[in-house]
Order: C-alpha cells, then sequence, then structure tokens
C-alpha cells in the first residue's frame, strides 16, 4: 500500500524532501513533464510538518539533523509521514494517485550498516523495516561526488544489497537512486540523462555495483532538486549557503521563485513500476 522508503547518507536532503513534500500543497500545483501533481498531507505528523515547512520553504530556515540519541531509541520514536500523491497525466487528463508512509530515517543509521560493528536494536529495526514485504521499494538520496564517495557508496550499497538478498528481496524492491541536489551547477546538465552523466561519470563503481545485482526492471537512476533552480531559463541554483547552527546547511534563497525539481517522477515509478 505504498510503503516507500526514503534512505541515504547523513546530509542527503531526505528531512527537507519530506519537509517539502508537505508543504507542496500550500503551494500552486507543480507542473513537472507534462503532469500535473498534487500532494496531500494524510496523517497528523504530516499536518504538523506542513506548518513547519512554511519557515523552511518561504523563510529559508535549515531543517536540523536527524540523529539517534536521548529522544530516539527506536525506530518508532522517528516522525511518520504519509502522503496522498495525485498524478494527473496526458490530454485526457486521467488521474492516479499514489499513497507514500515514510519514515524520517537519520542518516547515519544508513551509513552503519557498512560497518562490521553494526549490530544495535535500532540498526536491525532499520532493515527490518526497510525491507519488509509490503515495501514496495527504496528512495535511496545520494549526494556526495567528491573523491572517495564512490567507493563508500559502494560499500555501503553493496552491503544494503546483501541484506536485501538475506530477507528474500533481491527480486522484487524496487531501487529509485538518486542524486540529490542537483541544481548544483556542476550537476545540474547531467539531470537529462543521470544514469550516465552522473552516476557513470561521478560515482560509477556504486552504478556498476547495483547494475549487476539488481535486476533492469527494478532499478532506475535520477536527478533531484529539492530546492530547485531560479527560472526555466534562469539556471543559477535557488539557494544559498548557511554556515548557520549546524555548520552545513544550504537554505532556499527565494521562497517565490520554488521550483523543485524532480520530487515526485521517482515516487510515482516506485509505486507503479
Ligand atoms: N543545495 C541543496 N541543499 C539541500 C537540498 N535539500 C536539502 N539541502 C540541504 O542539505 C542539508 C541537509 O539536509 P537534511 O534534509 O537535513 O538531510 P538529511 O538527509 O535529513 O540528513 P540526516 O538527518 O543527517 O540524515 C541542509 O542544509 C539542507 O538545507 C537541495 O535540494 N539542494
Ligand atoms: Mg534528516
Amino acid at each position: 500500500m505504498g510503503n516507500i522508503c526514503v534512505i541515504g547518507p547523513r546530509a542527503s536532503g531526505k528531512t527537507t524532501y519530506l519537509v517539502a513534500l508537505a508543504y507542496w500543497e500550500n503551494h500552486r500545483s507543480q507542473k513537472s513533464k507534462g503532469k500535473n501533481y498534487k500532494v496531500q498531507p494524510l496523517n497528523d505528523e504530516s499536518k504538523k510538518l506542513a506548518d513547519k515547512a512554511e519557515d523552511i520553504i518561504q523563510e529559508g530556515e535549515s531543517v536540523e539533523p536527524t540523529v539517534i540519541g536521548d529522544a530516539i531509541q527506536t525506530v518508532d520514536d522517528l516522525d511518520y509521514y504519509s502522503f496522498k500523491i495525485e498524478v494527473e497525466r496526458g490530454f485526457l487528463k486521467k488521474r492516479e494517485s499514489i499513497q507514500l508512509n515514510a519514515r524520517d530515517y537519520p542518516g547515519e543509521i544508513f551509513e552503519k550498516i557498512a560497518e562490521p560493528s553494526f549490530a544495535d536494536s535500532i540498526h536491525e529495526e532499520f532493515i527490518d523495516e526497510c525491507l519488509m514485504k509490503d515495501v514496495v521499494g527504496c528512495l535511496i538520496l545520494l549526494t556526495g561526488w567528491e573523491k572517495g564517495t564512490d567507493k563508500f557508496y559502494k560499500r555501503v550499497m553493496s552491503r544494503f544489497i546483501e541484506l536485501m538478498d538475506a530477507r528474500n528481496r533481491l527480486q522484487d524492491l524496487r531501487l529509485a537512486v538518486a542524486m540529490s541536489k542537483c541544481e548544483r551547477g556542476e550537476l545540474w546538465p547531467g539531470r537529462i540523462d543521470p544514469e550516465t552523466d552522473l552516476f557513470g561519470v561521478h560515482l560509477p563503481k556504486t552504478k556498476v555495483s547495483l547494475q549487476e545485482k539488481i535486476p533492469p526492471k527494478n532499478l532506475r537512476f535520477y536527478a533531484i532538486s529539492t530546492f530547485g533552480v531560479l527560472g526555466r531559463n534562469d539556471p543559477r541554483p535557488n539557494r544559498v549557503d548557511d554556515l548557520g547552527k549546524f555548520g552545513r546547511a544550504s537554505v532556499l534563497r527565494d521562497g517565490e521563485k520554488w521550483r523543485p525539481y524532480n520530487m515526485i517522477e521517482p515516487l510515482y515509478w516506485l509505486s507503479k513500476g
């Protein structure tokens, strides 16, 4: 029933992505590639998030890193959001709806699956939940492309694939692997063919290790930007760097011009294939 996991390393933009989905409704409906999307928060947590989202999207506040700690000891302590997403397609405006149920996992949990000491209960719960039979797919947000990152992602993804195999999900779990924050100047032109120009160029080892194990029908590569660029003919990132509270923040530059790039397409594919 539309359970999709949104996972990925630290600071890859998972929380911001969920915040943006929650805010979507307050914004005009977004058109993308000839399709019209509407997003409606369904549960209390996603409605509450929609209130907070205004500050983040319009006022350019940064979200806090999601961390395991006193308040978060089991996956049930993590925020759990539910959204209804309506897609109007083509000439006849045929409507289809999908439901997204997703938890806001900390990147820390995802990164640690490749460590030998990976045995805490929260890590096991995380893997159990992501690889449950009623999860149709995972949206995996990756963000880095500097030296060394490819090796690290490859290690984590290979371990994730082993865990998929151990739970019999190798043949029936869809993976949408996305480069997030793709409004970044070096990456933006690569959005048109992310498989070749983002993953093939910047994360080739990660790409190949996924392609070796995941059946082609269950694997797609995407480019996503929750912030987007300033306009159709203005490729400047709609972003400013903010050295603010968390030491690593970027915030939206102009809320009025918010045009997220490709946020819904991977969700749609994950649910419908
Ligand atoms: N440039 C850019 N920055 C973004 C985008 N989305 C999120 N960010 C920034 O990336 C940083 C990390 O975002 P988070 O949403 O906290 O990332 P996360 O994956 O939830 O991180 P953890 O909770 O630590 O796992 C924040 O400063 C965000 O403002 C985007 O589309 N473009
Ligand atoms: Mg987070």
